[in-house]
């Protein structure tokens, strides 16, 4: 560490953790120290910056102060603002449904196929509608994979189609009637306006339309997907943030056997 002129040792800082009223986390426990960026639709200068200052407040962060501030283009602001948060949030009281998988190595993945189903899977996968982001459906679907995990393509006893992004949900049912497909993956994140909400429901009505929903297992994902999520739209499990293949394949087959999918 520095050996500057700050130090933290004579001072009698609160070190008491309540994980009933948690704080964010700066320099010393409960200090409450946040950053938060914004665009303000209004030009650069002292008004804007006073502005934002007065909104700051209005979240709830004490001596708020203006770190960066820059003029995108006439008209509009965009401001890094830093404080200390007066909120604070009872862990101990929240809950949160994931999916509950026993998670098999890739190895045990493809016996499980092998063994139970007796043909590989076939799994189709997408970003859907007008989202562009593909690195996640990648992660989980290309045969490198993400963070040391293989993807889907690796396995043994899955035939793995990715179709990238922007892929509209009349293609994508199209290619999972074409290709009999037995799992639907489909990445969504960007979620503006809701658009992921009404994209993936949108999917849901149309395989219902085509009579197929109950005879695939529809799976979601992104960064602003939970299971909860996933469940309340008709999917059979949502994944966020830190899903590997393994996770999503452990899922998939399980589920293909429980509700006796076989074709
Ligand atoms: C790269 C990127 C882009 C690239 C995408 C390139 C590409 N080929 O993918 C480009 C430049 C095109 C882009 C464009 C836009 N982007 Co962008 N982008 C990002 C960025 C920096 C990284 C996303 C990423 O690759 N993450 C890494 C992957 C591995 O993580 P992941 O997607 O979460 O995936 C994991 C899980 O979520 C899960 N998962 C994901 N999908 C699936 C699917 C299944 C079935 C399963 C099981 C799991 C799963 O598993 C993955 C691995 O663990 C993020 C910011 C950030 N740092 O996250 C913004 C971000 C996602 N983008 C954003 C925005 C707003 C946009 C634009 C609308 C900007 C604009 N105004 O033009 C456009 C949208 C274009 C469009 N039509 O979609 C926002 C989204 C906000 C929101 N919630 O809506 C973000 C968060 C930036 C921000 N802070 O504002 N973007």
């Amino acid at each position: 560490m520095s050996g500057g002129l700050y130090s933290t040792e004579k001072k009698d800082f609160d070190k008491n953790l309540d994980l009933t009223k948690i704080k964010p986390y700066g320099d010393t426990m409960n200090d409450g120290k946040i950053q938060v960026s914004f665009t303000l639709p209004v030009d650069d200068g002292e008004k804007a910056l006073f502005a934002a200052l007065e909104l700051g407040k209005k979240m709830g962060i004490e001596k708020p102060s203006v770190a960066y501030h820059v003029s995108l283009d006439k008209g509009y602001t965009y401001f890094v603002l830093c404080g200390s948060l007066t909120h604070s949030i009872d862990y101990t009281s929240i809950k949160v449904e994931s999916v509950e998988i026993e998670l098999m190595t890739i190895e045990e993945i493809n016996d499980f196929i092998k063994t139970k189903i007796k043909r590989k899977l076939i799994i189709i996968g997408a970003t859907t509608g007008t989202d562009a982001h593909t690195v996640g459906i990648d992660a989980i679907m290309n045969r490198k994979g993400f963070a040391g995990h293989y993807g889907l393509e690796r396995y043994e006893m899955i035939d793995a189609y990715n179709f990238g992004s922007q892929v509209s949900n009349e293609t994508f049912v199209k290619k999972a009637i074409e290709l009999k497909s037995d799992v639907l993956l489909v990445s969504q994140t960007v979620t503006q306006k809701d658009i992921h909400v009404r994209n993936l429901t949108n999917l849901v009505d149309l395989l219902e339309a085509e009579e197929i929903r109950d005879k695939i297992v529809l799976i979601c994902g992104g960064p602003r997907i939970s299971n909860e999520l996933a469940k309340e739209l008709g999917y059979d499990a949502g994944f966020g943030p830190n899903t590997f293949s393994e996770n999503v394949a452990s899922f998939a087959i399980k589920e293909y056997v429980k509700r006796n999918l076989l074709k």
